[in-house]
């Protein structure tokens, strides 16, 4: 049940969990693998959280968040990264090219260029449509499961046991301009430790930064929880707290170990992740809190 080597990805991404596994059975190594798995959902113009066509900011810029961390503990992001499809090889360049781990905004646009990324506008005509239909009411509202729906995260083991992951979304729609969320905080929306395992995350960014989830993830499973108990711990430190409105927001935690066995939890109903292992690529609804 537990065979080598083996992809599980945030949402439903069949084709992006397809291509890491690809590149795992070729050979390939295991951070080549989550790269290119979400290259996929990056290019793809249909995904509305993730690359070109991204809903964007309340001024209409679109701008990306992602990060990328090895089975040697480098990790490499760039937060509010503009005009360019692939963040999370941008992020790659950074962990490898530089001596930082992030860069931010105008520094990581000019540092994709000079290492050869193109330019473009990330801003499609049905996200612009969106954006501009959303200005008419202009409510700041994340919505469960539907525009939170996307950001991708990748978590990957190969043949030896070695880990990788990557995450990259575009945040969240009509966030304010210069906003930041999980998914380019190390620790916060993923996080690769060799010897115990990974973790990422998806969903409301604000709360799983406030509880550094992944990081938190990987330390439970450290201290001898099971992947799916440290992901339902962590939903736990989030909704078990006085007052808290979980009702409104959804989050959603991914996790592999060493011994390549997973877990994953959300707050709220519908959140699936995408596993493939053992020839089968497959769909699979989370258990939830919010019963
Ligand atoms: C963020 N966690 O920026 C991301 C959003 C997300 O699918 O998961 N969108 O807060």
């Amino acid at each position: 049940k537990t065979t080598l080597p083996l992809v599980i990805a945030t949402w439903h991404v069949k084709e992006a969990t397809a291509k890491a596994m690809e590149v795992l059975q070729a050979g390939g190594n295991v951070l080549d693998a989550v790269e290119q798995g979400c290259n996929i959902e990056e290019a793809d113009e249909k995904g509305q959280s993730v690359g070109k066509g991204g809903l964007p900011d309340r001024d209409g810029n679109v701008t990306l968040d992602a990060c990328i961390m090895d089975k040697h503990g480098n990790c490499g992001s760039v937060v509010y990264l503009q005009n360019i499809t692939h963040a999370v090889s941008v992020a790659r360049k950074v962990m490898e090219d530089t001596p930082h781990v992030m860069l931010a905004g105008k520094g990581a646009k000019k540092f994709a260029v000079s290492k050869g990324f193109e330019p473009e506008d990330l801003l499609t005509d049905a996200s612009k449509k969106a954006w501009e239909e959303w200005k008419i009411g202009a409510k700041y509202k994340p919505i469960i499961n539907i525009e939170n729906h996307d950001t991708i995260a990748m978590l990957a083991i190969d043949k030896n046991g070695d880990l990788s992951g990557a995450c990259t979304t575009s945040g969240l729609a009509y966030k304010i301009g210069g906003r930041v969320g999980d998914s380019p905080i190390i620790g916060a929306g993923l996080f690769v430790d060799n010897e115990i395992g990974a973790a990422a995350a998806t969903g409301l960014g604000e709360e799983v930064v406030k509880s550094v989830g992944s990081f938190l993830i990987v330390e439970l499973m450290r201290q001898g929880k099971s992947p799916q108990e440290a992901c339902e711990e962590a939903i736990g430190r989030i909704v078990d707290k006085p007052k808290k409105n979980y009702e409104d927001f959804q989050v959603g935690y991914i996790a592999v170990n060493k011994k390549g066995e997973t877990g994953s939890y959300s707050i709220h109903q519908r959140f699936s992740v995408t596993k493939f292992q053992n020839g089968i690529n497959e769909q699979i609804q989370s258990g939830f809190y919010n019963k």
